[in-house]
């Protein structure tokens, strides 16, 4: 597998729990690093603009508040498969239906409010991180 680089995020709902602590443990654990990382309160338009692919679905107006009603964490991973194994980490995008022990399943709080997001591809990737640290030269782990 690959190098590769994910763009990952802390949503309001996990960041209001106060809990980084157990998040970063699990990011060492499976061997990723944190090359760029910041906490932002995204604007509605700047989280209509994250989740644009999103625009048609009946959840895109209360995601978007959701996302923007509280700081994030916004952070980007680099390991070998770094946007599969985040993902991995993650479990299923609702909460309920994660498996035992995945970040979703411990902190998040319902498939709207799932407490974390992940790039899903490399093309993703390259947008989401170009989307929320523009113009930055990250250094390599
Ligand atoms: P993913 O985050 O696991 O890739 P996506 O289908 O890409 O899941 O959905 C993006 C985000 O939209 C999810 O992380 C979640 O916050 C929200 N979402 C997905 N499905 C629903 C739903 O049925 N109701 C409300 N919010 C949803
Ligand atoms: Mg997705």
């Amino acid at each position: 597998m690959a190098r590769e680089r994910t763009l990952a995020m802390i949503k309001p709902d996990v960041v209001k729990k106060n809990v980084l602590g157990p998040v970063f443990t699990a990011i060492e654990e499976a061997g990723l690093r944190p090359v760029a990382l910041r906490r932002t309160q995204l604007s509605k338009s700047q989280a209509e603009g994250f989740y644009a692919v999103h625009r048609q679905r009946p959840f895109f107006g209360e995601l978007t508040e959701f996302m923007s009603s509280g700081p994030a964490v916004l952070m980007v991973l680099e390991g070998e498969d770094a946007i599969g194994r985040w993902r991995e980490l993650l479990g299923a995008t609702n909460p309920a239906e994660a498996v035992d022990g995945t970040l979703r399943k411990r902190f998040g709080t319902n498939i709207q409010c799932n407490g974390f997001h992940g790039s899903d591809a490399p093309e993703t990737a390259a947008f989401e991180i170009g989307y929320l640290f523009p113009g930055m030269d990250i250094v390599p782990a």
